[in-house]
């Protein structure tokens, strides 16, 4: 009967909406106490400093043999460090946001949480706000209520710096959810996923109709398509920009983050080098005439560990990210029959690419969610929808409901 939520500024289930903003009344930092919140005496706090590699690994251990499985217990979220250095390393991280709680005797790293500063847009209003994410406890520590300490820690820690909103999304359902996506993936390597029991064969289908039915060319079909380099960061930036101001909650993105995000830790020279460990790809299509740039798109990988099983212990999976293209197609009625028809022709090509890419850097599955323009080509490139959802949650903030990228939503 979420007793902890129940306490929080969040909007119940059955609320009925009037206006948006903020729940809670305008508070100072000033107004928020200087220190943590107590902890039981065997605990104690224990700010992670993710640039020391022996933390480092502390919070890859815990994340790697605690946190989030899917509903069966088969599979489980395998981030790597380099993950950590790229998701929790975003332009204005801060150190005392990485968060942990370690036993006091033996040091042992038992929970975490942490938050990255972002700037969202919902609708006509902009928020800064964090991103909170990475929420685990040891599974010989759950059902304790320590997970609602973490949450009131980190806020406090969020507050002191004058910051009152926060997105989070979780597959758990929680007082409110402000939108609602479905996991849909695209096989790769269809044997493996079927042996590994991510897939079913469905009835009246043979081991070879399936391959056959996944089966992708070798190479990319769209001209002029090319990894990201830093010199194409100025005029992905504005095609990403305008692409994206035609939704309704986005993330807002300085050029900084824009780099950060889409081309990995900045520096060159650390740039990975070797496909196969690479976190995040973006590809650019350049025109060939005019030298300019007309879409891009991206994914990251993001493995699943393969629990009990003897053949396989790994799952390569890569997650569709974000895209953007200059479509010849009209940014004001998005909802018109012909402005949808070009936009998805594009999107199949541009996609159709990204799926082939992943499958040449030995991805098995290719993932996407029912967000934003994804409804117009996850049923053409062969998507189906898996069991898992996720849901937004914006903290401290009410708002209407945000539907997907599109009004009609027919195979999803
Ligand atoms: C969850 N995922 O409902 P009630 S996602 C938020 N997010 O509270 P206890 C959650 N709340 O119902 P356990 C949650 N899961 O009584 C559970 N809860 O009101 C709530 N799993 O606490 C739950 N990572 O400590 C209940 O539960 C209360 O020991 C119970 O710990 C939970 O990162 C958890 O799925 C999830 O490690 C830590 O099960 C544990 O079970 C675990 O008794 C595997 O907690 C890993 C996992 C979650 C991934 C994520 C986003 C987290 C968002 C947190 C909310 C942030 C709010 C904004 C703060 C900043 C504000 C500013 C400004
Ligand atoms: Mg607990």
């Amino acid at each position: 009967d979420y007793k902890f939520w129940k306490t929080q500024p969040v909007a119940s289930f059955d609320e009925d909406i009037k206006t948006e903003g903020p729940i809670d009344k305008a508070k100072k930092p000033e107004d928020i106490p200087a220190s943590p919140l107590p902890l039981l005496n065997e605990f104690e706090w224990s700010t992670i400093d993710i640039n020391n590699q022996t933390e480092l690994e502390d919070v890859f251990l815990l994340l790697n043999e605690n946190y989030v499985e899917d509903k069966d217990a088969a599979f489980r979220f395998n981030y790597t460090k380099d993950f950590f250095n790229w998701a929790l390393k975003a332009p204005g991280w801060k150190e005392e946001w990485h968060v942990g709680v370690r036993v006091k005797k033996s040091g042992k790293l038992i929970a975490f949480i942490s938050a990255i500063p972002i700037t969202l847009k919902l609708r006509e209003n902009t928020i800064k706000s964090v991103e909170i994410n990475f929420l685990c406890i040891h599974k010989q520590l759950r059902a304790k209520r320590l997970a609602p300490v973490l949450i009131k820690e980190i806020t406090r820690r969020v507050n002191r710096h004058n910051i009152w909103q926060a997105l989070y999304t979780a597959g758990t359902v929680l007082p409110s959810p402000v939108s609602t996506c479905r996991y849909t993936h695209r096989p790769l390597n269809w044997s493996k996923l079927y042996d590994v029991g991510f897939t079913d064969l469905p009835p009246n289908q043979t081991k070879t109709d399936m391959l056959a039915h996944f089966a992708l060319p070798k190479t990319n079909k769209v001209a002029g398509l090319r990894p990201m380099e830093p010199k194409d960061i100025e005029e992905a930036y504005k095609l990403f920009e305008k692409y994206q101001s035609r939704f309704d909650l986005v993330q807002l993105f300085t050029k900084e983050e824009f780099s950060h995000w889409f081309l990995g830790n900045v520096d060159e020279n650390k740039q990975e080098k070797d496909l196969e460990k690479k976190i995040v790809f973006s590809y650019v299509v350049e025109d060939s005439k005019s030298g300019k740039l007309t879409d891009f798109f991206s994914f990251y990988s993001l493995p699943f560990t393969i629990l009990n099983h003897p053949g396989h212990s790994e799952l390569g999976i890569g997650y569709l990210y974000y895209y953007a293209t200059d479509a010849d197609f009209s940014f004001e009625d998005r909802f018109s029959n012909d402005a949808t028809a070009a936009l998805r022709k594009r999107l199949d090509e541009l996609i159709g690419d990204a799926i082939i890419l992943a499958k040449n850097v030995k991805m098995d599955v290719f993932n996407a969610l029912t967000s934003q323009d994804n409804t117009l080509f996850l049923e053409d490139l062969k998507f189906a929808p898996g069991d898992g959802f996720l849901n937004f949650y914006i903290f401290n903030y009410r708002a209407f409901p945000i539907t997907g990228g599109l009004k009609e939503n027919k195979a999803y």
